[in-house]
């Protein structure tokens, strides 16, 4: 017997039989690789693709539904009474130029009637933290959302080419969302500003009754417990007022409802208002206390609808 030869032998069929595995396993592995990832892909395509499918498919279901129910509401048109164009300046208030305050824009019977359109869609108040919202004209970015009505009822678009037509917005900006806060007598709404979504420039409509906003600096990191936080000036909005502000009272600066829980007292004027470090004062300056016929010392607590 040949020892040797067959020790050969045998040792080619183990190199074979090892390579032929190790090729196996290659093969298998690239077949895993691929099959894994083809079928990642094709498994988070359609995923994206179906998701996609029934986020459009609500969305339809949603602007139908709207469209149905605006259909159904018997809403009344109002127009505001704004000064003519170009003579908004003549409504700046405070010592800040983008300050805008302009009392009866609407009389007491379209007040009325604004609050009967505003009643009509009862079902879409969300209620959030200190307040009960109602969403018009879809999401900031154009999605629409539970809670969110995706178009804007034709009351709110006569009032919104009622701003257009008065000047306070211009057409390439007009408005397309509107948010009805409602809050109860202890009720408001924290400092805050509307964001970088939004176009600079915001007009409030108030209803029913009085409420004093106030303005803060929006502190940067490095200027928190150096830089006074607190309430700057208020603005007095009584019912039927227009409050148009925008420019650095949009970006730089916060806005907000005290919860009501205590009384407003309204201020009197001083010479730095919005500009220097106010005092931790109870009452801080009213800028449109003679617009809005208010003296300082009054107290405002009441329900407000804005
Ligand atoms: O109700 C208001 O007057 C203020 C509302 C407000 O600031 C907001 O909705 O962002």
């Amino acid at each position: 017997m040949d020892f040797m030869k067959l020790l050969r032998e045998e040792r080619a069929r183990a190199r074979a039989a090892a390579s032929s595995t190790k090729i196996e396993t290659n093969s298998n592995n690239s077949n895993e690789i691929k099959g894994g990832d083809s079928q990642t892909d094709i498994v988070s395509e359609t995923t994206v693709a179906s998701r996609k499918a029934a986020q459009e498919a609500q969305e339809r279901e949603r602007l139908e539904e709207d469209r149905k129910m605006l259909q159904t509401m018997h809403y009344h048109l109002v127009d505001l009474k704004l000064p003519h164009e170009g003579n908004l300046h003549r409504f700046v208030v405070g010592k800040v130029p983008t300050l805008i305050y302009i009392p009866d824009v609407i009389s007491e019977d379209e007040e009325q009637k604004l609050m009967g359109n505003i009643s009509m869609y009862d079902k879409n108040w969300r209620s959030l933290r200190g307040r009960k919202l109602q969403c018009w004209g879809g999401n900031p970015d154009g999605s629409a959302s539970d809670g969110v009505f995706s178009t804007l009822s034709p009351w709110l678009t006569n009032l919104c080419e009622s701003l257009v037509r008065n000047g306070v917005f211009e057409p390439e900006n007009s408005p397309n969302h509107v948010l009805i806060n409602q809050y109860n007598t202890d009720e408001g709404i924290i400092h805050h500003t509307d964001g970088p979504k939004y176009f600079n420039r915001v007009a409030i409509l108030s209803l029913q009754s009085t409420r004093l906003m106030t303005f803060r600096h929006r502190l940067r990191p490095e200027e928190v417990g150096v830089k006074y936080g607190g309430d700057l000036f208020s603005v007095c909005l009584r019912p039927r007022s227009l409050l148009i502000f925008q420019d650095d009272l949009y970006s730089e600066y916060l806005h907000g409802l005290s919860d009501g829980i205590e009384e407003d007292e309204v201020g009197g004027e001083v010479e730095d208002q919005g500009k220097g470090d106010a005092k931790d004062a109870e009452a801080v300056p009213c800028v449109n206390s003679d617009l809005a016929g208010v003296v300082p010392g009054v107290k405002v607590r009441s329900f407000a609808v804005i």
